[in-house]
């Protein structure tokens, strides 16, 4: 981190900058406001080019074909036609912190300036980020939103260092800025004069970035060449870049927006760099949301005769030629998909065209859902100040072009809604998650009840969960517990149970020991009304399996566990089929005979596709269920369990045995030579896995010594891998690779429960 002297740095530059930023404000009057049409009537009748279909005429079906084919082809299309793009040169850049302030705004915020410097050898550029971070936040998402009159003009804030390009007074446009109001709902807000990257003025190209590539005026840009739209938007991405450096920044929540031109070019700069988690834009109008094919407001002819530094050459053939433009502005939208987007309009912004705004996000929802995401509901626009916030968001608030609070309130209502990190634990005995949301989609995963998972997506009411596997996929609202960051981390802090038998029950009240016939437990729940025996109103209040964690009070009554479950109820579980997590985990040992003994409690239990619990297993789920219940995390699935732990050689001759068609050597003894071969480094607890001859793991099971092993193919069972042997596994010649899980740790891949902040707290 390097502080400087910020005056020294910056002063000598303000005087000569001044013209500048008056010119760019100014430029606004030349433009025929009065004169242009703001009469539906009047839109000359227009085609709008179909998003989803690619220019040789095939329909995009899938993400796969829009990402692959329709998403690339539009990118080249907006930089041919309409923005330009800059050439691709290697060029030095350093960060230099000149100034940071943990006790910024009150205490409340820490405040960072940073100073980007772009060097290609000959040319240097600068440019100054402001950053306020939320002060207690850990890593915080923040909102990157460049400024048109300085960093100096968005807060009062005495310790801002103004911007190279601006004379602007101090806090000038802080009704724009509303920087408490972000750092209280806990987003950060970094900020750049759009100046540093192109003062923005037709014959200011020299000042600019562009000589950075390698120009020496504008006169040597070629027709697809990028101008100052392409600048900023190549200098919101460098402002990403710093971001992504930075410990306090919450990288994968960055979220970028700007205002009119700036609308324009954040939306160019998100459609390319898709590091940008989410995307708005705020009267971005013409050449920005709006689509040019409406000729509303300002039209392509109006813009590129204004701002002639604006776009790349090649857009000047569309002045009044709209019709023939290969791409329209909702494709440009549709290039931020699957990421969350927002655009907002004013109504009485009629030069940006609101209309075309709404109608360019409704026709870019698309592509969302073609992800499966909800856009925009309907072609009908909403009611004033009446938000739109699906994937794609919308608002037409009251008032002039300009960023107010209303705005404010609606971005962060919805980077709330779609990139808050929402977490949960699960509350039911073997959560079921599925791939799709639907009951009749393939199942994925397990996750036990009291698994920490992050909330990703809803629908209806089926909740996308990531669990620490990671895996991700969807389950039930009821199976699971919302909970806010702080709940989670108390959670996890928190006294739990650990259920090791393989099925128990949480009652209603403590049951006692088994006792035989008298057994409490068998007429729980059971009124008699008339038997003459008393209702012990005994009820069960769910069956937990072996692995479930449950929050306990810390009282044991009458042999039970009392628990507190995450419904609010108090519950009572056997202490017999129990025992406290933390003294569980210390305990574990992970060894090769309580790996196996432990898989061995398995037997019989059905195959189940996705299934990681006792009620039913896949092969993966077994081995998964074998460690995590001797305290250690695998992988979810086979093909990953197959790259952690170490390699141990099985050397498997798949040229002259090969694994597809191993059946066919079953009888012969060269085949059983090879089968003893291929176990011959092998030791109990290792696994072992089976696929393809050109490596694609498709099953594993656990190796227990004497050519045999525990695995689940149909139902968890023992088999041999000896032809011969009368419980030989007739699939054994895909037996391919075998890795030692026991006696590896972290940097194998193998990760310990205490080790992992999804169980316990880490330091
Ligand atoms: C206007 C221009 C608009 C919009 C606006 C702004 O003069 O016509 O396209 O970009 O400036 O950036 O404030």
């Amino acid at each position: 981190m390097i502080f400087r002297n910020w005056k020294k740095t910056y002063w000598p530059f303000r005087a000569i900058l001044i013209s500048g930023c008056m010119l760019a404000c100014g430029s606004v009057s030349a433009q025929n406001h009065e004169e242009a049409n703001y009469d539906e009537s009047k839109i000359p009748p227009y085609t709008l080019p179909a998003v989803l279909t690619a220019s040789d005429g095939t329909v995009i079906g899938s993400p796969e074909e829009w990402e692959n084919i329709r998403r690339p082809e539009l990118l080249d299309l907006f930089t041919e036609e309409i923005y330009g793009g800059l050439p691709d040169v290697s060029m030095d850049v350093s960060y230099d912190i000149l100034e940071q302030d943990n006790e910024a705004l009150g205490g409340k915020a820490v405040r960072k300036q940073v100073e980007m410097t772009f060097s290609n050898g000959a040319v240097t550029r600068k440019a100054l980020m402001l950053i306020y971070l939320p002060a207690s936040a850990g890593k915080a998402p923040v909102f990157l939103h460049f400024n048109f009159q300085g960093n100096q003009t968005v807060s009062e804030d005495p310790d801002i260092i103004p911007s190279q390009y601006s004379r602007r007074p101090r806090g000038n446009q802080t009704n724009r800025w509303p920087v408490e109001k972000i750092i209280d709902a806990g987003y950060g807000l970094a900020t750049v004069h759009y100046f540093d990257f192109y003062l923005d003025r037709k014959d200011n190209f020299t000042e600019s970035i562009m000589p950075l590539f390698g120009y020496g005026s504008a006169d040597e840009v070629p027709d697809n060449g990028g101008m100052a739209i392409s600048a900023w938007a190549w200098g919101y991405s460098r402002a990403m870049d710093y971001l992504e450096t930075d410990k306090d920044v919450d990288a994968s929540r960055v979220i970028i927006a700007g205002h009119s031109r700036l609308g324009k070019a954040a939306l160019w700069a998100g459609a390319q760099d898709t590091r940008f988690a989410a995307v708005i834009s705020n009267d971005s109008g013409c050449g920005g949301a709006a689509l040019s094919m409406r000729r509303i407001g300002e039209t392509v002819n109006e813009i590129t005769k204004v701002f002639p530094h604006w776009f790349c050459r090649n857009f000047l053939q569309y002045r009044w030629n709209e019709d023939s433009l290969p791409v329209d502005q909702h494709e440009l939208l549709a290039l931020v998909a699957p990421r969350p987007l927002y655009v907002a309009s004013a109504e009485e912004d009629r030069w940006a065209d609101p209309r075309g705004e709404f109608l360019s996000a409704w026709h870019a929802s698309e592509v969302y859902r073609l992800y499966g995401y909800e856009g925009i509901p309907s072609a009908d626009m909403p009611e004033v100040n009446s938000p739109v916030m699906q994937r794609v968001g919308y608002h037409i608030r009251t008032g002039i072009h300009d960023v107010t609070d209303y705005d404010w309130d609606c971005f962060i209502a919805f980077a709330d809604k779609w990139l808050k990190p929402r977490f949960g634990v699960t509350t039911l005995s073997a959560n079921y998650l599925r791939e799709e949301p639907d009951f009749t989609a393939e199942l994925g995963n397990q996750a036990l009840m009291g698994t920490v998972v992050e909330i990703i997506d809803e629908k209806d009411y089926w909740r996308q969960v990531k669990t620490p596997d990671p895996y991700t996929a969807w389950c039930v609202d009821l199976g699971i517990k919302e909970m806010s960051d702080k709940e989670v981390a108390d959670y996890i802090g928190a006294d739990k149970i650990i259920c090791t038998a393989d099925y128990s029950t949480v009652w209603t009240k403590p049951v006692g020991p088994a006792r035989g016939r008298s057994d409490v437990r068998k007429t729980a729940g059971v009124k008699m009304k008339n038997s003459g025996r008393p209702d012990n109103g005994l009820q069960k209040i769910c069956d937990i399996v072996a692995g479930d964690l449950l929050p306990y009070s810390g009282k044991t009554v009458k042999g039970c566990h009392e628990v507190r479950l995450l419904s609010g109820e108090t519950g009572y579980v056997p202490a017999e089929d129990a025992e406290i997590f933390s003294s569980w985990a210390q305990k574990c040992d992970p060894s090769a005979e309580n790996i196996i003994s432990t898989a061995m409690r398995f037997i019989g239990v059905p195959y189940f596709w996705g299934g990681t619990s006792i009620k039913g297993v896949d092969c993966s789920g077994l081995t998964r269920m074998a460690w995590f219940l001797n305290g250690i995390l695998l992988p979810r699935n086979a093909s990953d369990q197959a790259d952690i732990g170490c390699p141990i050689s099985v050397d498997a001759d798949t040229g002259r045995f090969p694994a597809d068609s191993s059946e066919r050597f079953i009888g012969c003894d060269a085949f059983r030579q090879e089968m003893l071969h291929r176990i011959s480094n092998l030791q109990p607890g290792d696994l072992i896995f089976f696929g393809s001859s050109a490596g694609n793991i498709s099953h594993v099971g656990i190796y227990i010594g004497d050519g045999r092993f525990i695995h689940a193919s149909k139902l968890v069972r023992i088999n041999s891998l000896i032809p011969g042997e009368p419980d030989f596994y007739e699939l054994s010649g895909k037996m391919i690779k075998a890795r030692r899980i026991i006696g590896s740790n972290a940097s194998d891949g193998t990760v310990s429960i205490s080790d992992s902040p999804a169980y316990f707290p880490q330091e």
